[in-house]
């Protein structure tokens, strides 16, 4: 019988790490996850509780900004796969706190490739890299040669990881990938994005708990798809036989206005009389619009989006009506 195979994943907590732990759990993986000191400790494990699999996780305490607690980590549990998700992942965040930023997005990752390469260089190494550092794009739909132009403190901190993570495989041979992920959503997404931040409005204007929607650019277009299926390509990554990267995208492109409008025609509302638009959620520097190519994904992985954007949104908005109409 074979072993068991044993997974690490950074940033467990967060939206990926949760649907990441399921599908890994679902394969039978013995599933660790590092997690941060918190003074709210209960909060810390919500999504892995919405799950169902908090008590499956084997949970370790560490921080990406601790290298000793990282080489540590992989020792004790000498981990077949990482999974690097952990960062500060908020595009906005990123212009007010860049040094943090640049500490836990970038060098926190190097901190995990450097635990690898002194304590197990055999591991599989997944790096969440991100459709941010093409910025403002240099092509009309961007593949895995699409040239980066990132635009935000966050974008240039998750390009310094990216190519460490090459770096890293080029230089001692280690098997360590990126994923370019496309944004990708679900009724776990954190509360500042804003398909989460729209589809819970909804339903709290809904249940009249609120009155109106405050947005920034509504004239921005992403690729958005599900996290649930986007998951399936990081683990699809690792299993290849050798490491590369790989864009991970659904093909089509959306404005947050024309985003907002099926949330709110879900629940018999109309965008218009709810979103007022406020100054205060504009950045500094825009990224107007991504449109990701995962052709490579779909014929050497066989990987493929499965959620419309339809369906997604209204997922999150039930979500939220059950959330909000229990006083959450
Ligand atoms: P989240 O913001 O939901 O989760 C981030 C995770 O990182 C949380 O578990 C958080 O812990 C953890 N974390 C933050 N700082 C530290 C630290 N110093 N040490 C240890 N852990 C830390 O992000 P997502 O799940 O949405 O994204 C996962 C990864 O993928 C991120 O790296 C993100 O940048 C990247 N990405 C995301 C995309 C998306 O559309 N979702 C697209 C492309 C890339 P805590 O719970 O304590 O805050
Ligand atoms: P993004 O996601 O910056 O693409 O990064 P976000 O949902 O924050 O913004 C998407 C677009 O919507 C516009 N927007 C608003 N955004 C927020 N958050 N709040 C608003 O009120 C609002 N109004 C308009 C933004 O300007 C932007 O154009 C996400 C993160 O998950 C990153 O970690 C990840 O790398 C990328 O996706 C791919």
């Amino acid at each position: 019988m074979s072993q068991q195979k044993r997974a690490l994943i950074t940033g467990v907590t967060g939206q990926d790490g949760a649907y990441l732990a399921q599908l890994l759990l679902d394969k039978g993986y013995e599933v660790f996850g590092l997690v941060r000191r918190s003074s709210t400790a209960e909060n810390a494990l919500i999504r892995l509780k919405w799950l169902g699999i908090a008590a499956d996780v084997n949970l370790i305490d560490g921080n990406l900004t601790d290298l000793s607690s990282l080489i540590r980590t992989i020792s004790d549990i000498k981990p077949d796969e990482v999974y690097n998700l952990a960062a500060q992942s908020f595009v906005k965040t990123s212009w007010d706190q860049p040094i943090l930023t640049a500490q836990v997005t970038g060098v926190g990752a190097l901190n995990v490739l450097e635990a690898i390469r002194i304590a197990k260089p055999d591991v599989r190494f997944y790096q969440a890299s991100t459709s941010e550092m093409f910025g403002k794009i240099q092509q009309p739909e961007q593949n895995e040669l699409t040239p980066f132009y990132p635009r935000s403190p966050y974008a240039v901190a998750k390009l310094y990881a990216h190519w460490m993570t090459t770096n890293y495989r080029e230089s001692f041979g280690m098997y360590a990938c990126s994923g370019i992920l496309f944004n990708h959503e679900s009724p776990l997404r954190g509360i500042e994005f804003v398909t989460r931040k729209v589809t819970d409005a909804v339903a709290r204007i809904k249940l009249g708990q609120q009155n109106e929607l405050r947005l920034g650019n509504i004239d921005a277009k992403r690729d958005w798809g599900h996290a649930r299926d986007y998951v399936k390509a990081m683990w699809l990554m690792l299993q290849q036989d050798e490491a590369e990267e790989f864009v991970i995208a659904t093909g089509r492109t959306t404005t947050v206005r024309d985003m907002c409008h099926i949330a709110f025609e879900h629940v018999g509302l109309k965008a218009d009389d709810h979103i007022v638009i406020d100054e205060k959620f504009f950045r500094p520097a825009e990224v107007e619009i991504l449109l990701g190519d995962p052709a490579k994904a779909k014929e050497k992985l066989g990987w493929e989006a499965e959620t419309s954007l339809e369906d997604m949104i209204c997922e999150m908005v039930d979500a939220d009506l059950e959330r909000a109409s229990y006083g959450h």
